[in-house]
């Protein structure tokens, strides 16, 4: 079957309008910081928009994610609240987390975001431990978590697919393969072509596929969610992508060979969908502007609200440290 014909317009440009969402809040993010006015480590996933939202354009609100220093897309992607989101980006009150989490700390429980994670690797156990207390209390759910190439030579990648496919667990492992873990490239780190190879050694399938093709995301993830839903355990999917910004703001990226970028940017995984729906006739270059400009509209809503909060006061260090009944 031809993913992409299953797809209705409602589906296909949600998806587009998600993906210029990210994109959006992204690239505002870097001049907010820019300005002072965001904080802490940002790692933005701009040009990688296609893997966060064709992955969770097949999950349930009661589904998980777990997500690495480079998961704003992938919470926004899983419903996260935008404003919620800018507010804690901004480090104000009104942020997912009060202010006191940040880009690398955010968490939306309410819409199964368990959480970004600051530790390389870190995010791999909880996903496990996420679907393990699925599989324990009988639900149909799956935990989905996104994870880098650096993170697939941490010890905890190999513990959780371990443990995770002996346990036949309702997890799905997706390693964004952009090609560098900070200024490492992959070549230079990892002795083996292809990531997904690792999954054999665990007993679990694996496949690698084209991290910019939304379609072929959507499809890949939608058959490793169905079968971690139907109890037949996990999967290891390798999205292959690349990010156009540097590791962190004011990355020179002196590592990248000249011309790289360029050719990546060819295949901006934005435009390879407004291309489709241009060319099958599904929008008219007025519905896909119209559809840009909401995006934008929504953005600078989300910004408004952000910088119309407060920043927490110095008292709220010592709240929410302990759980509290
Ligand atoms: C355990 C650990 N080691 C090192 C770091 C420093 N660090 C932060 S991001 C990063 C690179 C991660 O690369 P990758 O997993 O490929 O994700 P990407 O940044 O490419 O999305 C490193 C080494 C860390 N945060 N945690």
């Amino acid at each position: 079957m031809d993913v992409t014909t299953s797809l209705s317009k409602e589906q296909l440009t949600k998806m587009y309008y998600d993906m210029w969402i990210i994109r959006n809040f992204e690239e505002n993010l870097l001049d907010l910081y820019q300005k002072n006015l965001a904080y802490g480590g940002m790692h933005v996933s701009v040009g990688e928009e296609a893997i966060a939202v064709g992955a969770c354009a097949n999950l349930k609100r009661e589904d998980t994610i777990v997500t690495s220093h480079r998961g704003h897309g992938h919470c926004i992607a899983k419903g996260a609240d935008l404003k919620g989101m800018m507010a804690e980006l901004l480090a104000r009150k009104d942020g997912l987390c009060k202010g006191k989490g940040g880009s690398q700390h955010i968490v939306d429980m309410s819409v199964g975001v368990l959480g970004a994670q600051g530790i390389v690797g870190a995010g791999c156990g909880i996903a496990v431990g996420s679907a393990l207390s699925f599989k324990i209390r009988g639900q149909k759910n799956v935990c989905v978590n996104f994870f880098g190439d650096g993170a697939a030579n941490t010890g905890s990648f190999h513990e959780s697919l371990n443990m995770a496919a002996l346990y036949s667990l309702p997890v799905v492992f997706i390693c964004e393969n952009n090609g560098y873990a900070v200024s490492t490239s992959f070549a230079r780190s990892t002795k083996i072509d292809k990531i997904s190879v690792r999954a054999g050694s665990y007993g679990m399938p694996g496949v690698t596929i084209d991290g910019n093709n939304i379609f072929e995301v959507y499809k890949t993830v939608g058959e490793a969610v169905e079968r971690a839903r139907q109890g037949d355990g996990p999967t290891l999917i390798e999205a292959v992508t690349y990010r156009w910004y540097g590791h962190y703001v004011g990355d020179p990226c002196t590592y990248r060979p000249p011309g790289e970028l360029e050719r990546w940017k060819e295949k901006d995984p934005i435009l390879f969908l407004e291309k489709y729906l241009l060319a099958n006739k599904l929008c008219r270059q007025e519905e896909i502007d119209g559809l840009k400009a909401a995006a934008g509209k929504a953005i600078a809503e989300a910004l408004d609200y952000a910088l119309a909060s407060p920043e927490p006061e110095p008292a709220d260090l010592f709240t929410d440290v302990y759980f509290e009944k």
